[in-house]
C-alpha cells in the first residue's frame, strides 16, 4: 500500500465514525494550514466535508476548544434564524458530530478529529485583488464580533493560553535564544535586534488590557483572509477556522486580518520587495468592519487600532523567529528557512507600515 492509500483507508475510517448520510468517494489534502491536518471529503452524495486531525501539542484540551466552536456557531446560527436553513448552513460552519454523538472521535493513536460541512460555491484569498474585498472582509469579521457581543466570555475557554499575551511570547522567545544552535543564531540577530529595540512599544497593549482598558470579548484570533470565506461574486460568506476562539480584545483580531489584507504578497513569500502595506485594502476593510461594529467599539479601540496592527504583525514576526530558533517545533515548514523567511517578511510589514504610517 502506498502512502496515499494508506491516508485515504485511515481517513475512510475516521469518517465513518461521524454521524451523517455521505458516502466517501476521495479526498484531498488542504494544506495552507500551519497547525492542523486538514482535509476535505468528496461525497458520492452532497454535502461535501472538512474533516480535520486537531494538533493536540498545540491544542492541549482539545474536547474543549470544539466545544468553544460549537457553542459560537450555535450562538450565531441563532443570530442568522431569519435566514433559511440553506442559507444558514453557508454562513456560519455546522459541526458534525460522531455516531455516538460525541462533538469529536478520538482515533487508537490518540488523535483528535473533527468534522464540519463543506460549504459549496465557495472561495478564499491569499492576497487580496481589490479593496471591495477588503470591505467584505471587514463586514464579514466585524459581523462575527458583532454576533458575538452578548456571548458570555467566560463560557469559553482559553483554546491556547497567552496567546496573545506579550511578555509570554517575549520570555519564551529569549528562552529560544538561549538554547538555540549556533548557525540559526547567527542568522537571527539582526532580527533579535528589532525584537529588544521595540519592546516597550509592544507592550502597550498589553499593559492597557491589565489596566482594563479594553473589553474583553469573545474573539476569533485567526481572522488572516484565508479565514474567510466568499461567495462566487466576492461577497463576504462565512468566517471558518474558529479553532482558537477564546477571550480575547479586539484589535488583535483588527490586527491579523490587516496584517493578511494589506501585505501585497503573502506570508511565505521571500521576495521583499514585493512585501509592502497597502493603506487602500487598510481604509476599506476599517469602513466594513466600524460599519457592522462601530458602535459597539470604544473610543480606546478605535483609537488604537493602528498600534493593534503593528502589534499582531509584531507578535508574527516574533512567534516564527522563536519557532526558527527553536528548530520548528511549532509551525509546519517546507524548508530549513522558512520560519526565518516568514519572520523576515513580517519585520518588512512592519518597515512598510511604519514608514507608511508616518506620512499620512
Ligand atoms: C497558524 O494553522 P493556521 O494557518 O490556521 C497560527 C496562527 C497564525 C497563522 C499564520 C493556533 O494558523 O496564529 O497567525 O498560523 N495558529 C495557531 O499563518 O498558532
Ligand atoms: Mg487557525
Amino acid at each position: 500500500m502506498n502512502f496515499g492509500s494508506i491516508i485515504e483507508e485511515k481517513l475512510k475510517n475516521v469518517f465513518d465514525k461521524f454521524n451523517h448520510q455521505g458516502q466517501f468517494d476521495s479526498f484531498y489534502e488542504l494544506a495552507s494550514g500551519h497547525i492542523n491536518d486538514t482535509y476535505f471529503i468528496k461525497s458520492r452524495v452532497k454535502p461535501n466535508f472538512i474533516l480535520q486531525r486537531i494538533n493536540d501539542k498545540v491544542f492541549k484540551d482539545v474536547p474543549g476548544m470544539i466545544k468553544n466552536k460549537i457553542k459560537i456557531s450555535h450562538h450565531i446560527q441563532k443570530k442568522l434564524n431569519h435566514l433559511n436553513k440553506d442559507e444558514l448552513k453557508r454562513r456560519v460552519l455546522t459541526f458534525v458530530y460522531t455516531k455516538d454523538g460525541s462533538t469529536y472521535f478520538k482515533d487508537d493513536y490518540g488523535c483528535f478529529w473533527n468534522m464540519t460541512i463543506f460549504i459549496e460555491d465557495s472561495k478564499t484569498f491569499e492576497i487580496v485583488e481589490n479593496e471591495d474585498i477588503a470591505y467584505e472582509a471587514g463586514k464579514l469579521f466585524g459581523d462575527f464580533l458583532k454576533h458575538t457581543d452578548d456571548f458570555n466570555v467566560s463560557d469559553l475557554v482559553e483554546a491556547i493560553p497567552n496567546f496573545h499575551k506579550m511578555s509570554y511570547r517575549y520570555s519564551i522567545f529569549d528562552e529560544a535564544i538561549s538554547n538555540s544552535n549556533k548557525v540559526r543564531l547567527e542568522k537571527s540577530f539582526p532580527y533579535i535586534n528589532i525584537v529588544n529595540e521595540l519592546k516597550n512599544e509592544m507592550h502597550i497593549l498589553e499593559n492597557m488590557t491589565n489596566m482594563g482598558l479594553f473589553k474583553l470579548r469573545v474573539t476569533h484570533n485567526d481572522t488572516k483572509i484565508s479565514n474567510a470565506l466568499f461567495d462566487n461574486e466576492n461577497k463576504g460568506l462565512c468566517v471558518i477556522d474558529t479553532d482558537t476562539v477564546m477571550p480575547g480584545i479586539v484589535l488583535f483580531d483588527f490586527g491579523d486580518a490587516i496584517r493578511t489584507i494589506c501585505n501585497n504578497a503573502t506570508e511565505d513569500e521571500t521576495n521583499l520587495d514585493k512585501v509592502s502595506f497597502n493603506f487602500n485594502y487598510y481604509y476599506a476593510y476599517k469602513n466594513g468592519f466600524l460599519e457592522t461594529l462601530g458602535n459597539s467599539l470604544s473610543e480606546t479601540e478605535i483609537n488604537h487600532l493602528p498600534l493593534g496592527v503593528k502589534t499582531t504583525i509584531f507578535i508574527m514576526a516574533l512567534r516564527f523567529l522563536t519557532d526558527y530558533l527553536l528548530g520548528d517545533v511549532y509551525y509546519k515548514t517546507g524548508y530549513p528557512e522558512h520560519n526565518l523567511n516568514r519572520a523576515k517578511n513580517q519585520f518588512k510589514l512592519i518597515e512598510s507600515f511604519t514608514e507608511k504610517m508616518k506620512s499620512i
